[in-house]
């Protein structure tokens, strides 16, 4: 899929950029322009494009309120090793919210969508008023589930699921199997997620291509902007904000923790799943950086779960560079309510390919954005998912090793030994 999505994304480029060129030459004359915009551009591929974000939308909230479910269950399952827990799921959440504020503030430093309002022509959105920060905490608790899900309110969603988890983990038997359905349920939606994955290529070709169309070559100088701000964000994080953490909260030296991490970002890079590479990151945290199993048994599956900082640095980047394609501006409010929903999203993410594109779509909802520019960004998203998923790897290990620190749980004659282990044995 992700050879077709990149196939998808060159097409959409070549095609929008021949259609551009027609239309401002105008050497095949108006006919042969008025046939492709009125039956293409505005036709076919508007059709196309529409249906793709529909299907989009669809899983949104499904797929939220379930992984969601089971990302609490397995939060509150693992409260009974008390302050293990805690440190670990604050470190967790506080990690993720300076990635996503530290996304946000480059994004808004560097402008990626600045000049870009084009992009939006023929689309009009309203987006949401936010409401003032009293009325938005009231507003975070649901007064009704059912409407949440129906209005596609997230933050509401988000609060009565991991209540529900919490909840489930809590009622013994038949907690356990409501938990058996939920995880079971997760399942089928993800496979529902890949098998709606099947418009992905056409609607990117589509949206791509008629973008393009309108804006011709700076759409696509865009495009890059917004990938290397991406990237500066990522790379800022694993070797700023991770080595000053390490440092400060553990006294660790952090280029020996990067260094021995090397397999499991390999590993991660390759797969952009972090679920797949649990196990690698499993047995290189305890043998290379001496974090004892009883806290990396715990940290580290928890942590491919819920803590996602290179997917919160992508949603917090790509929020305002939609915002600005679109010539949207959602303010302060707006900004905060995306690093409250993506730092939560991030818990219900699962580890596995693309996931952090459809809880994009959630953060956009949640702000009142369109989603339709999610396609733009997705065609140089493969790339991006595969190093943020060496980030959100890192940002585990990063936690494991601080955690077990603090509990006299790593093993520091393994952390200074400067042999690297083989960690696939
Ligand atoms: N690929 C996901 C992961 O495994 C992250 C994402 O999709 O953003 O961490």
């Amino acid at each position: 899929l992700t050879k077709k999505i990149v196939l998808a994304m060159i097409a959409g480029i070549a095609v929008g950029l021949l259609f551009n060129f027609l239309n401002t030459s105008q050497i095949l004359g108006e006919g042969v322009t008025g046939f492709i915009n009125n039956y293409l551009t505005n036709g076919l591929f508007d059709i196309v494009g529409k249906i793709f974000i529909a299907s989009l939308k669809l899983m949104v909230v499904p797929l939220v309120l379930v992984s969601l479910i089971c990302g609490a269950c397995a939060l509150s399952e693992g409260s009974r090793v008390g302050v293990l827990a805690g440190k670990t799921l604050l470190l967790y959440l506080v990690t993720t919210a300076i990635a996503i504020s530290l996304a946000l503030l480059l994004a808004l430093v560097i402008q990626p969508g600045a000049g870009m309002e084009g992009m939006a022509t023929g689309a009009t959105f309203e987006p949401k008023p936010a409401p003032p920060l009293s009325e938005m905490l009231v507003n975070i608790f649901p007064t009704n589930p059912v409407d949440a899900m129906a209005k596609g309110n997230m933050l509401q969603i988000i609060v009565f699921a991991l209540l529900m988890g919490y909840a489930i983990s809590r009622s013994g038997k038949p907690g356990q199997r409501i938990a058996g359905f939920f995880n079971d349920l997760n399942e089928v939606i993800m496979r529902m997620v890949s098998v709606l994955m099947v418009f992905a290529p056409y609607g990117v070709f589509a949206l791509l291509a008629n973008k393009i169309a309108q804006l011709g070559l700076d759409a696509i100088l865009q495009l890059l902007k917004y990938f290397l701000v991406v990237l500066g964000a990522l790379l800022l994080h694993a070797f700023g904000v991770y080595p000053l953490l390490l440092k400060l909260l553990s006294g660790l030296n952090p280029v020996k923790l990067l260094k021995k991490m090397r397999p499991a970002m390999v590993f991660a890079f390759s797969t952009a799943s972090s679920a797949a590479t649990i196990p690698v990151t499993l047995s290189t945290v305890e043998k290379r950086l001496g974090v004892d199993n009883k806290v990396a048994s715990f940290t580290i599956p928890l942590g491919a779960t819920i803590n996602m900082d290179g997917t919160a640095i992508m949603q917090g980047v790509a929020t305002v560079f939609i915002s600005q394609l679109y010539g949207i501006e959602i303010g302060l409010m707006g900004y905060l309510t995306v690093i409250l929903t993506a730092t939560l999203a991030s818990i219900g993410t699962a580890g596995v390919p693309g996931v952090g594109l459809i809880m994009l779509a959630m953060v956009l909802q949640q702000v009142g954005l369109p989603l339709e520019g999610i396609a733009i960004v997705m065609g140089v998203d493969r790339l991006l998912d595969m190093v943020r998923t060496a980030v959100n790897i890192t940002g585990d290990a990063v936690v494991s090793a601080i955690v077990a620190k603090s509990e006299g749980a790593l093993h520091l004659d393994t952390f200074n030994d400067d042999t690297y282990h083989s960690v696939m044995d």
